[in-house]
This record gives structure tokens, C-alpha cells and sequence, in this order.
């Protein structure tokens, strides 16, 4: 590639795949009581003896006042409502088939290349990421790019809540370095078989959906609707209250592969507490450095976990109660989408800006994580 020693790097389109499957409070809640219900009275008598804990019921009422999450997508809706399974059913693939993550990451990816432009011959370097893969290897990366016939080099990357914005820094910093010249960033959250349907705190939490981000240098950039990224920034610090212990090692430790501690658990009220202040200070510090004022931001797409969270970045950077048209929601529909919220936000909240309007992507949660890109529409 040719030397150029400050690049303009731009995104230049993104893309949503929306899974068509939607379980709304009202049945994941009817679902989970029933099931509840059922373990108590089967348990009845340990339960008075003390020996097992009763479960509580759920309510649609507490998960919309606690979360703002009204409804979720997923991949597929069989077996999560079964009380009898309570995880979605997946029918096996063979390995001469292409598995689910990569499938749902093409049709992202198809998207966002068909935005900016972009046929797969004008990519060269893929980078999924995201809270989990399906496999260790091949890369799910690798396999969208043989899928897609995109030359140059594919890696998968975890990140958990922030992989798609640390995910973003390194298409950025490929770019800048040149390393590549056209990046498919894609995030292909298949977070489903992990959600515990069966505990009442978490049960609620987690949609599936797949999106992805083409960006590139100025210079080759077709696309109508870009940004110029001015600024990325990344934080992290060591928390054990968003975790999930599922690994290769359940086999060698003889642990239950599917004990409650290998899913998504959390102690999300310290969670909200604690990550809340470390992303709007986040957020103000990189602000700050750039000497721009919060207020001369057109948007905020934030990630999407909680609304009382968002609402308490938004209080702290622009001292407004509640949210606005500034920072859009999107998680009433989608649920916590893990990596994918604040990208869904932009995507589908960016066409009304005008050429200068400042954004920014800012993703928070499990790690502890932080990672934005300040962005400049073109
Ligand atoms: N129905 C009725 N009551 C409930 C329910 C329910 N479904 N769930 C909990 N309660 C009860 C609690 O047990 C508690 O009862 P008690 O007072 O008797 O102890 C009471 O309601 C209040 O509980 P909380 O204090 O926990 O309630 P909060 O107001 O804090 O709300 C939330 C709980 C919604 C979980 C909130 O704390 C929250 O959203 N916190 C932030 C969480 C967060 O952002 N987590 C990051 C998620 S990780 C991520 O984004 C990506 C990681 C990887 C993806 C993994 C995919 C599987």
C-alpha cells in the first residue's frame, strides 16, 4: 500500500441482520413462572425442609421498570419457551456446512458492504468479533472469507460487551498502519445458548443478532453516507460480576459443562453501579481531551444493556434527567444484543446527520470494558 503518514480513516457502511423469531416479557415471563411453579411443586417437600431453595416468580412489570427491555430476537425461538428445556435447539451442522455464526455474519456483512459500495474483491482483511464463538477454530473470520471469496487475512476476536468497539479499533488501527486497505468488521452475537432461561435475575437480559461495519481509507471511499473516525479509545479494568466460566478446560476439570457458573451470570446491581460512572467518565475524558463539549455531540449511541444506565451516562455528560432524541434506544426491541447494541443505534440512527455532526459509539460491561470511536459525518 501506498505510504501515507496520517490517513483519514472512514466508516464507510454498516448493516443489521434482524433475527425474524421475537419473544416478547409477557411470554419469556408466562414461560419462566410456569417453570417455576412446576420445580415447586415437584421439590415441594425439600423445599420445606429446607434443602432447596423455592424459586421466585418473574414479572413483566420488574423487567421493564428495571431494564426498559420489552421484547428480544433470536435466532430461534424452539425450545426457549419449552419449559421442559429452556435453551433454544440448534440442529447439530456438518462440518461441510456453514455454521450459524458465519451465516448470520454474511447476511450482516452483505449489508454493510452493499452501503459502502463495496463488492468482497475490494476487502481484504475480516475481523469478527463478539462474546463468544462457536467454535476455538477455524476462525468463524476465515470462514466468511472463503464464504464470501474476500482475499487477505480473517481473525476472531473476544471482547465480550466491548467487541465490536475494540473489534472497530483494531480495523482502525489496520488501516492507519496499512495492513489493509478495506475492513469487514462483523459482529455475530449468538448469545441465546448461553442465557440461563431458568434463573429468574438473568432470564430476561439477552437477544441474537448480527451486524457488521465496513471501513476504510477516504481515499477509496464511494459511499454517500460516511464518517471519519476521529478518535477510538479503550479502557479496561478486572471484574469478576459479569462472567461466564465456559471453556475447553470443563473437560480436564471435570466440572459440570453446563453447571450454572459456565453461563451468563452476573451481580448486576453492582454492575450498574459500578460501570455506569467508568463509561460516562469515559466518555467526558476522551471529550474533554478532543476539546469538544458534550453538548456539540449530535448523538451518543451507547450501548444498549440497560436504559436506567444509559439514562445515567446521559445525566452525567449532559445533565438530563431523561433520554433523548441524542441518545437513541433501541434495546425496548432488541434486548442487550452483548457487543452488537451500540452499533445497531448507529445504524439505524445516523441518516439524519449533516456533513460535521460529531457522534459517538460508546460500548460498557463485562471485562470490566469501555471502548468509543468519536466520529465526524462526512
Ligand atoms: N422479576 C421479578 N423480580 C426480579 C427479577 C425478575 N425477573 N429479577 C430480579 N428480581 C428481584 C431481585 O431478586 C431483587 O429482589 P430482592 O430485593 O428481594 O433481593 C429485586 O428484584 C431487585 O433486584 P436488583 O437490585 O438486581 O434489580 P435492578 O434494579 O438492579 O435490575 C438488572 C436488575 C436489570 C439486571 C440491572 O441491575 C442491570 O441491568 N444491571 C446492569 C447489567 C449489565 O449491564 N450487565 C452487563 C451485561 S453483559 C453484556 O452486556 C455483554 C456480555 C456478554 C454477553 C453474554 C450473553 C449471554
Amino acid at each position: 500500500m501506498k505510504a501515507d503518514s496520517c490517513p483519514e480513516i472512514v466508516i464507510s457502511g454498516s448493516g443489521v441482520w434482524i433475527p425474524p423469531d421475537v419473544i416478547t416479557n409477557e411470554e419469556l415471563v408466562a414461560s419462566y413462572n410456569a417453570y417455576a411453579e412446576k420445580f415447586n411443586s415437584d421439590n415441594r417437600k425439600a423445599i420445606a425442609a429446607g434443602r432447596i431453595e423455592e424459586k421466585p416468580f418473574s414479572s413483566v412489570r420488574f423487567i421493564e421498570k428495571a431494564s426498559g427491555i420489552k421484547a428480544r430476537r433470536v435466532y430461534t425461538k424452539e425450545g426457549i419457551l419449552d419449559i421442559d428445556r429452556m435453551c433454544p435447539k440448534f440442529p447439530e451442522r456438518h462440518e461441510s456446512e456453514i455454521s450459524n455464526q458465519a451465516e448470520i455474519a454474511i447476511y450482516a456483512a452483505q449489508k454493510a458492504m452493499a452501503a459502502a459500495g463495496k463488492t468482497p474483491a475490494d476487502i481484504d482483511a475480516v475481523i469478527v468479533s463478539c462474546a463468544y464463538t462457536q467454535r476455538a477454530y477455524p476462525a468463524i473470520a476465515i470462514e466468511i472469507q472463503n464464504a464470501l471469496g474476500i482475499k487477505g487475512f480473517g481473525f476472531d476476536m473476544l471482547g465480550a460487551c466491548s467487541a465490536a468497539t475494540f473489534g472497530l479499533h483494531r480495523a482502525y488501527d489496520s488501516l492507519k498502519a496499512g495492513s489493509a486497505t478495506c475492513v469487514l468488521a462483523v459482529n455475530p452475537e449468538l448469545v441465546t445458548p448461553q442465557v440461563n432461561f431458568r434463573d429468574r435475575d438473568t432470564h430476561f437480559i439477552f437477544g441474537d443478532v448480527s451486524v457488521a461495519v465496513v471501513m476504510e481509507r477516504s481515499g477509496t471511499c464511494t459511499s454517500a453516507n460516511s464518517f471519519e473516525i476521529l478518535d477510538t479509545k479503550a479502557l479496561t479494568k478486572f471484574s469478576s460480576n459479569i462472567r461466564s466460566n465456559f471453556g475447553h478446560m470443563s473437560r480436564a476439570t471435570d466440572a459440570d459443562p453446563y453447571g450454572r457458573d459456565k453461563l451468563f451470570h452476573q451481580a448486576g446491581r453492582k454492575v450498574f453501579e459500578e460501570v455506569s460512572p467508568f463509561a460516562a467518565r469515559h466518555i467526558s475524558i476522551q471529550l474533554e481531551d478532543m476539546r469538544i463539549s458534550p453538548f456539540d455531540v449530535k448523538r451518543f449511541w451507547l450501548h444498549q444493556a440497560n436504559l436506567n444506565m444509559n439514562k445515567k451516562v446521559i445525566k452525567h455528560l449532559l445533565g438530563e434527567d431523561s433520554m433523548n432524541a441524542k441518545a437513541p434506544v433501541i434495546l425496548d426491541e432488541f434486548a442487550n444484543t452483548a457487543s452488537a447494541g451500540s452499533i445497531i443505534a448507529f445504524h439505524l440512527y445516523n441518516s439524519d446527520l449533516r456533513p460535521g455532526d460529531i457522534g459517538v459509539i460508546c460500548s460498557f460491561g463485562a471485562g470490566y470494558s469501555v471502548g468509543s470511536l468519536v466520529l465526524q459525518k462526512k
